[in-house]
């Protein structure tokens, strides 16, 4: 097939690649509808991707991956840089000379009798100032379908790039699926990423978490901006007025609900309305007005399916009704369709599990879809996707949330005093672990900022480049931090979260437009009572108290977590912070609380 570029810089790349995997076969994609069709009848006819149901489900695919290849696989993602310090001390670490020896072992000869892709795609709309180009060589089509919903493909990219040599290389091969040989090295120092012998969404989309977290993040900070884990959304007021918030969630942490929200009835009869702007990645830059701006630099979401119900996140279920693929979902052969856990209470009886099992969702006792399946739905399919979402000039950002699953010690809502303190807030981040990610689940971790799987450098620099950003946006979003996941002595959630949390962001925009005072604890601001609406809402009074109080012994506790891990971060741990956590200790050991205006 004819080069569907003139770039010397791509070109050298390509055949790089190409004489290292010796494919059978090169395609370029060119983002054609007719081409996309063509990979679509392929991919079924050999079995990878089923067709779902063309009235219920038009132009949506079910697909399964091997079944050690379901998550993310964070003790084979590795930060390459010359120097150790670089990629620091949350990251693993191999020499790039040792990770392109290895990468290049795996890879020689991987795609004999395979087709090999090229995918020239962008992250943030073509063109747009906060936009960046990568290529993905992959030999799967499943990859080739994902990345043309989750962002935008096609010859569109490559006019856009011309003669430059700025753009990140990504080369994906399914090669064996062998989990002794899966890797995803990352190469921030030559914008290239490798990823081998996996197939499942985090580790082979690379436009997401490698390019968009990984490698942008080190970009952000040579080149001053960030990419952040973070939802946009926006909120409109009655008077049709939208502030625009970003919040970082660690995965499987609820950033796609609150991105789709839908107000309480409440206020939905007030006129509220919640819009998306996006659900996992935010890229931020300050702009002359001294504020922060965000895009979403992803063009398609890549949710959690379990969970994802008509009652819980109507706008993910209905963004996922065309043009979407589903991975280690239910299959049911009744009627070509999917399932999952917690869609309905009606389950099908002739199906496929995750497996790829006969499985009968009235009888069985295990569960039909693995806890990690996901969607892949364009954006555009969101009924409250916002109107600017593919604004090139971005949404100014009015407010930043960090939030984590913890059972008792984080209170339902929080206001940071400072910019200062509140990256303090986010770097002391902590969740319970979830499927999202190999591993055990439930542990509490350290996450700051929801980073530690996808920041591409030295956790301590990035500490310090949120803090020198600081300086630069003379207009800065307030920081918070909010917990739906609070539990009760038998560990059922207190807060009814979902739609409910619009209750706890009315009160963030009312902090910050000035129109609520709050009381000054040891960790930060805190609600008063009544400024929490709980209207319409099954709550006791005692509840409320409870997901508004400070437990100063589990703090005390905790503090002794944030010093073990502020001592694994080392030397490059800004003095700022250190100073904060003295500030927090102080707080809570003299434990005071005065009211403030
Ligand atoms: P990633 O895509 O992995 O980054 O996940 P995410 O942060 O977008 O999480 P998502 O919105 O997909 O939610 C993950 C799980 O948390 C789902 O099972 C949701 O049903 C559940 N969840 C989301 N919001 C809430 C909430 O407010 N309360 C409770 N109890 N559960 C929630
Ligand atoms: C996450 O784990 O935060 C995700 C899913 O958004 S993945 O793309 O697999 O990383
Ligand atoms: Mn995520």
């Amino acid at each position: 097939m004819q080069s569907l570029s003139s770039n010397a810089n791509v070109l050298k790349w390509i055949n790089e690649i190409v004489l290292l995997t010796k494919p059978e076969k090169v395609m370029w994609i060119d983002g054609s509808e007719e081409q996309l069709n063509q990979l679509r009848q392929e991919g079924c006819k050999t079995g990878e991707m089923v067709a779902l149901n063309k009235e219920e489900y038009p132009g949506c695919y079910y697909h399964r991956s091997q079944k050690d290849d379901v998550a993310r696989l964070e003790n084979k993602t590795l930060i390459c840089t010359i120097n150790e310090e670089n990629a620091g001390p949350t990251n693993n670490w191999k020499s790039p000379e040792e990770a392109y020896k290895l990468g290049r072992s795996i890879f020689e000869n991987s795609m004999n009798n395979r087709t090999m892709y090229i995918i020239p795609y962008s992250m943030g709309p073509v063109g747009s100032p906060f936009s960046k180009i990568g290529l993905e060589v992959t030999d799967s089509i499943y990859v080739v379908l994902s990345m043309n919903i989750m962002t935008r493909v096609g010859k569109s990219v490559l006019d856009a790039l011309g003669d430059s040599n700025d753009f990140v290389r990504g080369l994906h091969g399914k090669c064996t699926l062998d989990i002794n040989e899966r890797y995803i090295f990352h190469f921030p120092e030559d914008n290239t990423i490798w990823s081998c012998n996996s197939a499942y969404g985090g580790n082979v989309l690379l436009g997401k978490k490698c390019f968009a977290l990984r490698i942008a993040s080190y970009q952000g900070w040579k080149e001053g901006w960030m990419a952040e884990h973070m939802l946009i959304l926006g909120i409109e007021n009655p008077k049709g007025e939208i502030n625009y918030i970003a919040a970082a969630f660690p995965s499987a942490c609820g950033k796609t609900n609150l991105a789709m929200l839908i107000p309480p009835e409440i206020y939905k009869k007030k006129g509220y309305k919640v819009w998306t702007v996006g659900d996992d990645i935010a890229w931020l830059k300050v702009k002359e007005d001294g504020r922060l701006w965000a895009i979403n630099p992803e063009a398609g979401f890549f949710g959690v399916a379990p969970g994802t119900s008509e009652k819980s996140n109507y706008n993910a279920l209905m963004a996922t009704k065309k043009d979407s693929i589903f991975t280690n979902v239910v299959y049911n052969l009744d009627d070509e369709t999917v399932w999952w856990e917690k869609m309905d209470n009606n389950p099908p009886e002739n199906a496929l599990d995750w497996h790829g099992n006969p499985w009968n969702g009235k009888t069985s006792k295990e569960k039909g879809a693995h806890p990690n399946s996901r969607f892949t739905a364009p954006a555009k399919n969101c009924p409250c996707i916002s109107k600017q979402w593919e604004s090139p000039e971005g949404v100014p950002i009015s407010a930043i949330i960090f939030g984590g699953r913890r059972a008792k010690t984080a209170p339902l809502v929080y206001q940071s005093r400072s910019w200062q303190h509140g990256v303090f807030v986010g770097s002391t981040l902590a969740s319970e672990t979830t499927a999202a990610a190999a591993g055990k689940v439930g542990v509490v971790r350290r996450d700051p900022m929801a980073m530690i799987p996808f920041c591409g450098y030295n956790m301590g620099d990035y500490f310090g480049h949120w803090l020198e950003m600081g300086e630069k946006i003379s207009n800065p979003p307030k920081i918070f931090h909010v917990n739906w996941f609070r539990t009760n002595s038998e560990g059922k959630f207190i807060w009814p979260g979902y739609g409910d949390n619009f209750r706890v962001l009315e009160w963030i925009i009312n902090r910050y437009e000035n129109k609520v005072e709050a009381d000054l604890s040891q960790i930060g601001y805190i609600p008063r009572k009544e400024d929490i609406n709980i209207e319409g809402l099954n709550i006791t009074d005692a509840v409320l108290t409870d997901l508004l109080t400070i437990d100063i012994e589990s703090w005390l506790a905790d503090v002794q977590n944030i010093e073990k891990f502020y001592k694994k971060i080392g030397a490059t741990l800004p003095n700022e912070l250190s100073k904060e956590l003295d500030i927090l200790k102080l707080n809570l050991n003299n434990s005071i609380g005065t009211s403030i205006k």
